[in-house]
């Protein structure tokens, strides 16, 4: 663990304060855990039966074995892809939900939601193969809703549409042969929790493998949860905002949206759009929105609204003591918000069946009345406004501008006003030309293992001093946001020649009222998916299979299970992938071999660790290089 926290100043500020005040953040508790269980560290701990915890332990007789026989890689391996199975159902189950959303409003029940952007709707229904020649949006909706929803239960054995529909041809000739195509969301990731239990399989190819069919149906749900959340609520054009916790404004009340779905926040943005008249009576300036988490990313994206932080830090939105409520929905929230809010005014507002916090303010959500529960929801917060306390409000005067909302539509209309006809083109040509590498993508979260946001910053400027065309999700992105990387000012300050040039042609051609930023922020971790079909489309223009386009994927602080999921498919699509913490595969030589190496030979993915930032840069440079050498070669 570093003895560094954070690089990010307004988060230093911030930790200052909770020293003072005496409260303990995650800061003090990752510190608490150290150090790690050499067992737990390295993967080689097994708690999957009740007969465990069992340990390698090789010196003992008998002790190179679990209880039952299971030997390190077969734990490692288990252990491993139950991760992909917790992120899969995490990422497939949001999914659902939004699914689930638009077919109630196709069939009339809600009216809180419409189809926004039927463009993005008939694009989708074309794609996944559904009749549009003369019918209704509704019609149209109600069956790319009920497509979606087949995907979680069919009965019928037929590869997952949102996979076929959104890979290359010769991706999918990869999948089926190495027969990890999956047919049904909740079937493939009950087989996983099925095929790891206790006396069942040992085998960690084989383990490895279902995994892997697992983390495919994690692309799937989030492949469909971009589409179908673009069809709902629109799909991001170019916006300007601010992050960082100076984002927070004294002198309105501030709600912080928290979590990942973008059903409920969506409605938050437009009631407190109608709701400004009852903030200004209670004595506020009026309603000030910032987002945390990849809820913040929907919304940033869609609506334009600023970032308070990342994950590592969302207590520190409260130690501001001008938060007045905290909104979440799913993933990626603290328990330890509601014992910090208590020493504020602040108001902590649950909203789904499946997240609560004891002693927090729970509102079940309600999709079919959705703007009220919002509207409640925000009256919390203005009532909370009045018995904020102005002696505690401490706001870090710390943010930088931030230009967003490149879902991958938005960045291929910037390559259209320079390639009408084949925008894709621009991209390729420049990294065809040398102009730059090629791509890099930066997804996930936090991990404080490492120092906060460290790793995220230095591989990036480092990347971009090398010509690396960047684009970004998750809390990596937000990192980004608040360290100033997503404005024309980075691109300046950290790109390379060819990259700056890169960027200069792209400006001229996006006219916008201001300059591109260094790093395109593409969305939530959901729209990774968008990543992957940017990667497909420079495949198809470049007449490769994807393990041989210059595209690499780092999670530099990977933390949740969906960050193992993201990882393992993009590693079954071909992309190699940095990881920059030490994950819990290396207890075992063969699985970690397995990841790193041989995964190469089969897909042409491959993970690799390195927490050292510039050392992993540099990798991924090598890499980009080695494949760009290697197409050269065969022309
Ligand atoms: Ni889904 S999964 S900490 S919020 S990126 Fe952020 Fe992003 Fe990881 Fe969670």
């Amino acid at each position: 663990m570093s003895e560094k926290r954070t690089i990010d100043v307004a988060a230093t500020q911030m930790l200052d304060k909770a020293k003072e005040i005496g409260f303990l953040t995650t800061f003090d508790r990752a510190k608490a855990q150290e150090p790690r269980c050499t067992f737990g560290n390295t993967g080689i701990c097994c708690r999957i039966c009740l007969q465990g915890p069992c340990r390698i332990l090789p010196k003992k007789p008998g002790g190179n074995r679990g209880i039952c026989g299971a030997a390190d890689y077969t734990i490692v391996a288990r252990n491993t892809v139950r991760y992909i199975a917790g992120g899969a159902s995490a990422h497939s189950d949001h999914g659902r939900h939004i699914a689930e959303t638009l077919l109630h409003v196709a069939e009339g029940k809600l009216k809180d939601y419409q189809v926004t952007d039927t463009e993005k709707l008939m694009r989708v229904a074309k794609k996944i193969g559904i009749e549009t020649e003369g019918r209704g949006v509704m019609e149209i909706a109600k069956d790319v809703a009920t497509a979606a929803l087949d995907e979680y239960g069919r009965m019928h054995e037929e590869d997952l549409t949102w996979i076929t529909s959104n890979c290359t041809d010769s991706r999918l000739e990869v999948l089926r042969k190495t027969n990890i195509m999956p047919t049904n969301i909740n079937l493939s990731i009950a087989q996983l929790l099925h095929q790891t239990h206790v006396g069942n399989d040992s085998d960690p190819i084989n383990i490895i493998f279902g995994g892997l069919k697992a983390a495919l149906c994690d692309y799937d749900g989030m492949a469909l949860a971009t589409d179908l959340s673009d069809i709902l609520f629109g799909t991001g054009v170019p916006v300007v905002t601010e992050a960082n916790l100076g984002a927070i404004k004294a002198d309105k009340v501030n709600i912080a949206l928290h979590g990942h779905n973008p059903l409920l926040s969506q409605i938050v943005v437009k009631a407190a759009r109608e709701m400004e008249g009852e903030a200004k009576a209670a004595g506020a300036a009026g309603i000030n929105l910032v987002g945390i988490c990849c809820t913040g990313n929907e919304v940033l994206t869609r609506e334009g609204v600023a970032i308070a932080t990342n994950f590592a830090t969302q207590e520190l939105a409260i130690l501001t003591g001008a938060m007045d409520a905290m909104v979440v929905d799913v993933q990626c929230i603290m328990p330890s918000l509601r014992s910090l809010a208590e020493c504020y005014h602040t108001k902590i507002v649950t909203t789904m069946p499946i997240m609560k916090i004891p002693g927090s303010y729970h509102l079940a959500f309600d999709e079919h009345n959705a703007i009220n529960s919002a509207k409640e929801i925000i009256r919390l917060a203005i009532d909370a406004y009045k018995k904020r306390d102005a002696a505690k409000v401490c706001i870090p005067d710390v943010k930088n501008t931030v230009v967003a909302g490149f879902t991958l539509e938005s960045l291929l209309n910037i390559f259209k006003q320079i390639n009408a006809d084949n925008p894709i083109k621009v991209l390729t040509d420049a990294i065809e030309a040398g102009e730059i590498k090629g791509v890099a993508l930066f997804a996930g979260c936090n991990n404080l293992k490492g120092t906060h946001d460290e790793n995220h910053i230095t591989i990036a400027t480092e990347l971009a001093k090398n010509d690396v065309f960047l684009v970004a999700t998750g809390c990596a992105a937000q990192a980004f946001a608040k360290e100033g990387l997503l404005n024309g000012e980075g691109v300046q300050k950290y790109a390379g020649e060819g990259l700056k040039k890169f960027h200069a042609r792209l400006n001229a051609a996006a006219k916008l009222t201001t300059e591109l930023p260094l790093v395109f922020h593409m969305g939530s971790c959901v729209d990774n998916s968008r990543a992957q079909e940017l990667a497909n489309m420079m495949a198809r223009e470049m007449g490769l299979d994807n393990r041989d386009i210059p595209y690499v994927a780092t999670a530099p602080e990977a933390m949740s299970e969906k960050a193992v999921a993201i990882g393992s498919w993009n590693v079954a699509l071909g992309n190699p992938v940095h990881v920059g913490v030490v994950v819990p595969t290396v207890g075992s030589s063969l699985v970690n071999d397995v990841v790193t190496k041989i995964a190469e030979d089969v897909f042409g993915g491959f993970f690799f660790w390195e927490t050292d930032p510039v050392k992993a840069a540099a990798r991924l440079v090598e890499i980009l290089d080695e494949r760009n050498w290697k197409n050269a070669m065969r022309k």
